[in-house]
Protein backbone atom coordinates (compact mmCIF):
# COMPACT_ATOMS: atom_id res chain seq x y z
CA UNK A 1 0.00 0.00 0.00
CA UNK A 2 2.76 2.13 1.13
CA UNK A 3 4.64 1.79 -2.50
CA UNK A 4 1.80 1.69 -4.30
CA UNK A 5 0.79 5.00 -3.26
CA UNK A 6 4.51 6.41 -3.63
CA UNK A 7 3.90 5.26 -7.30
CA UNK A 8 0.93 7.11 -7.60
CA UNK A 9 2.58 10.10 -6.03
CA UNK A 10 5.45 9.59 -8.59
CA UNK A 11 3.23 9.07 -11.72
CA UNK A 12 1.51 12.23 -10.90
CA UNK A 13 4.32 14.34 -10.57
CA UNK A 14 6.26 12.87 -13.72
CA UNK A 15 2.73 13.92 -15.80
CA UNK A 16 3.16 17.85 -14.16
CA UNK A 17 -0.34 17.83 -12.33
CA UNK A 18 -0.11 19.57 -8.97
CA UNK A 19 -1.67 16.36 -6.61
CA UNK A 20 -0.73 17.79 -3.02
CA UNK A 21 -3.27 16.56 -1.67
CA UNK A 22 -3.79 13.18 -2.18
CA UNK A 23 -6.15 12.87 0.78
CA UNK A 24 -9.22 11.16 -0.14
CA UNK A 25 -9.76 8.24 -2.59
CA UNK A 26 -12.55 8.05 -5.65
CA UNK A 27 -15.53 6.10 -4.69
CA UNK A 28 -15.38 6.83 -0.75
CA UNK A 29 -18.37 7.81 0.54
CA UNK A 30 -18.98 11.34 2.36
CA UNK A 31 -15.71 13.02 1.58
CA UNK A 32 -15.83 15.71 4.37
CA UNK A 33 -14.08 18.59 3.48
CA UNK A 34 -10.85 19.45 5.67
CA UNK A 35 -11.88 22.35 7.87
CA UNK A 36 -9.43 24.66 7.69
CA UNK A 37 -8.47 27.54 5.43
CA UNK A 38 -8.67 26.54 1.09
CA UNK A 39 -5.38 26.86 -0.06
CA UNK A 40 -5.15 28.98 -2.71
CA UNK A 41 -3.48 28.78 -5.48
CA UNK A 42 -3.90 31.04 -8.82
CA UNK A 43 -5.03 28.71 -11.39
CA UNK A 44 -4.90 29.11 -15.25
CA UNK A 45 -8.56 29.12 -15.08
CA UNK A 46 -9.04 31.16 -11.70
CA UNK A 47 -8.29 30.96 -7.91
CA UNK A 48 -10.25 29.37 -5.15
CA UNK A 49 -12.97 32.04 -3.82
CA UNK A 50 -14.70 33.01 -0.62
CA UNK A 51 -17.63 32.18 0.04
CA UNK A 52 -18.80 35.92 0.88
CA UNK A 53 -17.97 37.35 -2.46
CA UNK A 54 -20.40 34.63 -3.98
CA UNK A 55 -23.41 36.83 -5.66
CA UNK A 56 -24.78 34.03 -7.76
CA UNK A 57 -24.97 30.02 -7.50
CA UNK A 58 -25.00 27.23 -9.98
CA UNK A 59 -27.09 24.59 -9.65
CA UNK A 60 -25.28 21.81 -11.86
CA UNK A 61 -27.18 18.46 -12.04
CA UNK A 62 -24.69 15.02 -13.02
CA UNK A 63 -26.27 12.14 -13.88
CA UNK A 64 -25.43 8.51 -14.90
CA UNK A 65 -25.84 9.48 -18.53
CA UNK A 66 -22.28 10.88 -18.38
CA UNK A 67 -23.72 14.61 -19.09
CA UNK A 68 -23.88 17.50 -17.02
CA UNK A 69 -27.06 19.86 -16.67
CA UNK A 70 -26.43 22.56 -17.77
CA UNK A 71 -23.29 21.92 -19.45
CA UNK A 72 -22.26 25.86 -20.56
CA UNK A 73 -21.90 28.29 -17.92
CA UNK A 74 -20.93 31.82 -18.55
CA UNK A 75 -19.26 33.96 -15.63
CA UNK A 76 -17.25 37.51 -16.43
CA UNK A 77 -13.93 37.74 -15.20
CA UNK A 78 -13.83 38.59 -11.65
CA UNK A 79 -17.09 36.68 -10.36
CA UNK A 80 -17.36 34.50 -7.73
CA UNK A 81 -19.71 31.59 -8.44
CA UNK A 82 -20.69 29.06 -5.87
CA UNK A 83 -21.52 26.06 -7.93
CA UNK A 84 -24.00 23.06 -6.10
CA UNK A 85 -23.11 20.09 -7.69
CA UNK A 86 -26.04 17.30 -7.11
CA UNK A 87 -25.37 13.70 -8.22
CA UNK A 88 -28.62 12.47 -9.12
CA UNK A 89 -27.27 8.63 -10.43
CA UNK A 90 -26.30 5.91 -8.75
CA UNK A 91 -22.87 6.04 -9.44
CA UNK A 92 -20.06 8.49 -8.12
CA UNK A 93 -19.01 11.44 -10.05
CA UNK A 94 -17.08 14.64 -10.03
CA UNK A 95 -17.36 18.37 -10.97
CA UNK A 96 -13.67 19.51 -11.92
CA UNK A 97 -12.65 22.94 -13.47
CA UNK A 98 -10.11 23.50 -15.61
CA UNK A 99 -8.58 23.96 -18.76
CA UNK A 100 -9.18 21.38 -21.65
CA UNK A 101 -5.54 20.66 -21.61
CA UNK A 102 -5.33 19.96 -18.17
CA UNK A 103 -8.50 18.32 -17.64
CA UNK A 104 -7.62 15.72 -20.42
CA UNK A 105 -4.45 15.19 -19.24
CA UNK A 106 -5.92 14.64 -15.36
CA UNK A 107 -8.51 11.96 -17.29
CA UNK A 108 -5.93 10.04 -18.64
CA UNK A 109 -4.35 9.65 -15.49
CA UNK A 110 -7.18 8.56 -13.77
CA UNK A 111 -7.67 5.99 -16.39
CA UNK A 112 -4.16 4.33 -15.59
CA UNK A 113 -4.72 5.03 -12.10
CA UNK A 114 -8.57 4.61 -11.19
CA UNK A 115 -8.38 4.81 -7.70
CA UNK A 116 -6.57 7.87 -7.85
CA UNK A 117 -6.33 9.79 -4.98
CA UNK A 118 -6.94 13.80 -5.58
CA UNK A 119 -8.88 16.77 -4.13
CA UNK A 120 -8.19 20.16 -4.72
CA UNK A 121 -10.41 23.49 -4.42
CA UNK A 122 -11.71 23.36 -8.33
CA UNK A 123 -13.14 19.46 -7.19
CA UNK A 124 -16.32 18.49 -5.76
CA UNK A 125 -16.54 14.57 -5.27
CA UNK A 126 -19.87 14.20 -4.84
CA UNK A 127 -21.15 10.48 -3.87
CA UNK A 128 -25.03 9.17 -5.26
CA UNK A 129 -27.86 11.16 -4.25
CA UNK A 130 -25.71 13.95 -2.34
CA UNK A 131 -24.43 17.37 -3.29
CA UNK A 132 -21.30 19.12 -3.18
CA UNK A 133 -20.63 22.67 -3.50
CA UNK A 134 -17.25 24.82 -4.65
CA UNK A 135 -17.02 28.88 -4.31
CA UNK A 136 -14.31 29.87 -7.10
CA UNK A 137 -13.30 33.13 -8.62
CA UNK A 138 -13.07 33.31 -12.54
CA UNK A 139 -10.13 36.28 -12.29
CA UNK A 140 -8.62 35.02 -15.99
CA UNK A 141 -11.19 35.17 -19.34
CA UNK A 142 -11.33 32.14 -21.55
CA UNK A 143 -12.69 29.10 -22.32
CA UNK A 144 -12.83 26.37 -19.70
CA UNK A 145 -13.88 23.05 -18.72
CA UNK A 146 -15.68 21.36 -16.19
CA UNK A 147 -15.45 17.89 -16.32
CA UNK A 148 -15.73 14.47 -14.66
CA UNK A 149 -12.75 12.33 -14.34
CA UNK A 150 -13.78 9.47 -12.95
CA UNK A 151 -12.07 6.77 -15.56
CA UNK A 152 -14.12 6.31 -18.59
CA UNK A 153 -16.81 9.27 -18.02
CA UNK A 154 -14.50 11.75 -19.44
CA UNK A 155 -14.16 9.32 -22.31
CA UNK A 156 -18.09 8.90 -22.94
CA UNK A 157 -18.47 12.60 -22.85
CA UNK A 158 -18.80 14.14 -19.37
CA UNK A 159 -17.70 17.32 -19.74
CA UNK A 160 -18.84 21.13 -19.77
CA UNK A 161 -17.63 24.31 -20.93
CA UNK A 162 -17.14 27.76 -18.90
CA UNK A 163 -17.18 30.70 -20.68
CA UNK A 164 -15.55 33.59 -18.79
CA UNK A 165 -15.50 37.04 -20.80
CA UNK A 166 -14.20 40.78 -19.73
CU1 LIG B 1 -18.98 10.93 -13.69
Amino acid sequence: MQSSKRRLILAASVLGLGFSALARAHGEEGHPKKAGPVRKEQKDWGIAGEARAVRRTIDVRMADDMRFSPDRIDARRGETLRFRVQNSGKQMHEFVIGTRAENAKHAELMVKFPNMEHDEPYMAHVPPGKTGEIVWTFNRTGTFEFACLIAGHYQAGMVGTINVSA
